[in-house]
């Protein structure tokens, strides 16, 4: 088989087009600072996941933290209680009934750069169409991609509506 490589194309891609669908990105109360976007691709390989994200939290302790969960959740709204303002997003988006980090909605954890993160992935686990009006959650903990239902994630601190 022939290896053609399509990451210019790729960049290109993101760099020439609208996305076919777009998150906007805002912290929880406790988290004002986070905003961003989460962009999505639809290509003939998959869906493009761009990220780029500003105000995360930032640890002091290069051993720890400054690694973010990451997933497409099931639920409609950002809206919550006081205890978990972005309690309605729900589980992660998981239509064939897997395990974590099995579920189509599940995506690489952000790596924190003094607040900032960028990220591009590509995954075919889903197509456009079936994920928008669900939401896109941040969590304050890195993704252990083991333990059930969501990779000991911690808090959803940043939520965005997939429009
Ligand atoms: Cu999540
Ligand atoms: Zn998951």
């Amino acid at each position: 088989m022939a290896v053609i490589a399509n990451s210019w194309r790729f960049l290109r891609y993101m760099e020439r087009y609208k996305p076919d669908a777009k998150a906007m990105m805002k912290g929880a109360p406790d988290y004002p600072e986070i905003q961003g976007t989460v962009s999505f691709y639809q290509t003939s390989y998959g869906v493009l996941v761009l990220a780029e994200i500003f105000g995360l939290p930032v640890s002091k302790d290069d051993c720890r933290e400054n690694i973010f969960g990451f997933h497409i959740h099931e639920g409609a709204s950002c809206t919550g209680n006081e205890q978990d303002p972005f309690a309605d997003t729900g589980g992660h988006y998981n239509p064939g009934g897997c395990e974590h980090p099995y579920h189509a909605g599940d995506l690489p954890p952000l790596f924190g750069n003094g607040g900032y993160a960028w990220s591009a992935v590509l995954t075919d686990r889903f197509k456009i169409e079936d994920i928008i009006g669900r939401t896109v959650v941040i969590h304050s903990n890195p993704d252990d991609f083991t333990t059930q239902p969501s990779g000991n994630s911690g808090i959803r601190i940043a939520c965005g509506k997939i429009l």
